[in-house]
């Protein structure tokens, strides 16, 4: 499939690299470039020969948020109706399959918030976050105001969304937002590399990590505790916890088939 606002590409006979190509634009996003992704994505996640997604943007900017041309000109019925940008934010948060962001540049509004969907961020360190809507008098509409305290506290989310300050990446990295920050030349790799390491896990495994975790994030801890203690015990019947247990006492690799 050809894009115009995204590229893909397969590192590894494994791992599915999307990187948002408006680059004119500073990666801001619009329609077509939220269904390329939603395309890609689910495309990826459909595949069975890969494993782990990563969704980066350029040098200079992961996205520096929803396209303002467009927004500028609607009037409510317009946003209320065409749902712009946001029409397939779902169906980023139903890929089942672990998606790292991996962040350099300006991660503003949208582009936070869309960072924010994937699993963790690994940002460079020139990563720059916000939510600066305020300053275009309108608020975060893609779940800023309810991900961002989730990931960082109500103090500092606050602080972002009223102020519209951006937050760099060793602040970011503090306050809980990112998992890592590494030199900007080195953020592909490491993204990579981490990718690579899931993708040599079990599969099975690796979803019902991801699902759990969610779970933290969407319900109350004894409804967590219980969905986490259900996929464990349900792994016991997968053939990669027999080879991961038996391959860890008899000392050797362990060579799982996602099975
Ligand atoms: N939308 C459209 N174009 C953009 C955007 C954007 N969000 N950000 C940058 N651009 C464009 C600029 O207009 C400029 O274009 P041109 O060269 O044609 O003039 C080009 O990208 C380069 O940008 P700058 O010259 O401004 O580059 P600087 O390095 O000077 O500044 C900044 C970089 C600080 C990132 C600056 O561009 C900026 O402040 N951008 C806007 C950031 C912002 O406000 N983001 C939030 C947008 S609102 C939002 O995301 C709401 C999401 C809600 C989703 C739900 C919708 C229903």
């Amino acid at each position: 499939m050809s894009y115009e606002c995204i590229t893909t590409r397969i590192e590894g006979d494994k791992v599915a690299v999307i990187t948002l190509n408006r680059p004119k634009a500073l990666n801001a996003l619009n329609d077509q470039l939220m269904d390329e992704l939603g395309a890609a994505l689910k495309g990826f996640d459909a595949d069975p020969a890969i494993g782990c997604i990563v969704l980066t943007g350029s040098e200079k900017a992961f996205a520096a948020g929803a396209d303002i041309t467009v927004m500028a000109k609607f009037s409510f019925a317009d946003a209320y109706k065409g749902d712009f940008i946001t029409r397939n934010w779902e169906t980023i948060r139903s890929i089942r399959k672990p998606v790292i962001a991996a962040v350099s540049g300006f991660a503003l509004g949208g582009g936070c918030e869309l960072a924010m969907m994937c699993d963790f961020i690994i940002a460079a360190d020139n990563a720059k976050f916000g939510q600066p809507e305020i300053k275009l008098g309108i608020i975060p509409g893609a779940g800023g105001t309810q991900r961002l305290p989730r990931a960082v506290g109500k103090a500092k989310a606050m602080d972002l969304a009223l102020t519209g300050r951006m937050m760099d990446a060793a602040e970011a990295e503090r306050a809980g937002l990112v998992s890592r920050v590494v030199p900007l030349d080195k953020l592909q790799d490491e993204a990579l590399g981490a990718a690579l390491q899931i993708c040599a896990f079990s599969q099975i495994a690796t979803m019902a990590a991801k699902e759990a975790v969610n779970r933290a994030f969407e319900g109350t801890l004894a409804d967590g505790i219980m969905f986490e203690r259900r996929l464990f015990h349900a792994l016991f019947a997968t053939t990669d916890q027999k080879e991961g247990m038996d391959a860890f006492v008899n000392k050797r690799a362990a060579h799982f088939t996602h099975q």
